[in-house]
């Protein structure tokens, strides 16, 4: 007999206990900004909601079940949110090595807002292990990857980084957004902080933003949990709410944008118009062997290069009917994002040539479709007429 739940049953039932007052089995929204208290300081141990607030505490209960290896979970209001707690955790002259292919908005964050702290952001590429073990030194003070990367799906080994973070007392922090916590366990693989942009496979239905760090170390938590309720970059009861709802479904999602992501590549790899395909699942992409090593699945996003140019690039995507032009991704319905106009405009020209972000990439968010429908929208729009 199992001890503990597998991961369908821990999705379904996690954060979520039946209400003590009415045994209602769904957690209530506590809307609530402030709560009465019997004298000064003397309550029920809760004060005010930006501290403490019992749906998000359910949530956040729930963050820490599904992330397997955390003990605890914190939620913020975006992604960005949840990345710049972490980053709150640094001192002036703390250097960071950030792998180079990351979301746009990350880089951004990083080189527009945190570097005039006096904070030192190292782009490089942490497939080259050696340049990682070169660049870090006593004052790097986190590593920071993705795996697999937005958006050229770079596959990075994850213990390999915590080898190098330890060995110069860094912190190990994966942003898990494009695996999801069903597909990839980072904690397990010697990472310190995960963190999720739960607009994505979390919230899974492209109606929130909302972010979220877990760990297993209680000082980490510590430390974070005081930046949550300092800096004040919380979800509102309603949202959590919503969250928990989500993630309930996200274990049978995951199979499904898996599967559907799979069909999609093989299809897509052997199309005339196609140029190139970046999916962790193909057995030609180079991280193949690794993804299959530290990913339960290879999730639901595919990048490709349309053969041509720009001009096919246009009428490509006004062909499609299902996909939807739009950035983010996670959601139940496919998306498809140009990477170099939209979610990644904000990267220097010269990195984005570097990694291959140019005009005829573009990057599909698989969604939970029929994949028959998804694959007949992408034959009709590939076909020149
Ligand atoms: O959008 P927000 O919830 O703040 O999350 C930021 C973020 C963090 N990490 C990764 C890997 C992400 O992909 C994102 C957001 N990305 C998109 C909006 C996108 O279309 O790629």
């Amino acid at each position: 007999m199992q001890s503990k739940n597998l991961p369908k049953t821990i999705a379904v039932h996690a954060g979520t206990v039946p209400d003590k007052n009415t045994g209602a089995i769904m957690t209530p929204i506590f809307m609530t900004s402030t709560y009465v208290q019997e004298a000064p300081g003397v309550h029920k141990g809760y004060d005010y909601s930006r501290a403490d607030n019992p749906t998000r505490e359910a949530h956040e209960k729930a963050l820490a079940e599904i992330e397997v290896g955390a003990s605890k979970a914190l939620a913020f209001s975006s992604g960005l949110a949840a990345e710049q707690a972490i980053i709150q955790l640094l001192n002036p002259g703390d250097r960071v090595i950030v792998c180079d292919d990351v979301y746009g908005g990350t880089g951004r964050l990083f080189r527009r807002l945190f570097a005039k702290y006096n904070i030192d952001f190292q782009f490089v590429d942490m497939n080259d292990h050696e340049l990682v073990r070169q660049t870090a030194t006593k004052n790097t003070k986190l590593i920071w990857m993705e795996s697999p990367t937005n958006p050229t799906m770079k596959v990075i080994d994850i213990k390999a980084m915590a080898t190098i973070a330890k060995s110069v007392g860094a912190l190990l922090v994966v942003d898990n957004t494009f695996a999801s916590p069903y597909f990839q366990s980072p904690l397990l693989l010697g990472a310190d902080i995960v963190l999720h942009s739960s607009t994505k496979y979390i919230g899974g239905h492209s109606d929130m933003i909302g972010g979220c760090v877990m760990m297993s170390r209680d000082d980490l938590f510590e430390q974070l949990k005081f930046i949550q309720f300092a800096a004040g970059s919380v979800p509102s009861p309603f949202e959590s709410f919503l969250f928990l709802r989500s993630i309930k479904t996200l274990a049978i999602r995951m199979e499904q944008h898996a599967i559907n992501a799979l069909a999609v590549a093989e299809y897509l790899e052997k199309h005339s118009a196609v140029r190139k395909v970046y999916y962790p699942g193909l057995p030609s992409h180079p991280g193949h062997e690794l993804a299959k090593r530290q990913m339960k699945g290879f999730s639901g996003m595919v990048s490709f290069d349309l053969a041509g140019n720009y001009d096919h690039v246009l009428k490509f995507l006004k062909k499609l009917k299902v996909f939807a032009l739009a950035e983010s991704l996670g959601g139940v319905e496919s998306l498809i994002n140009h990477p170099e106009k939209m979610t990644h405009a904000s990267v220097p020209e010269e990195l984005r040539r570097k990694l291959g972000i140019g005009p005829t990439l573009l990057r599909l968010s698989v969604g939970i479709e029929d994949p028959r429908d998804l694959i007949a929208d992408l034959e009709q729009a590939l076909t020149i007429s």
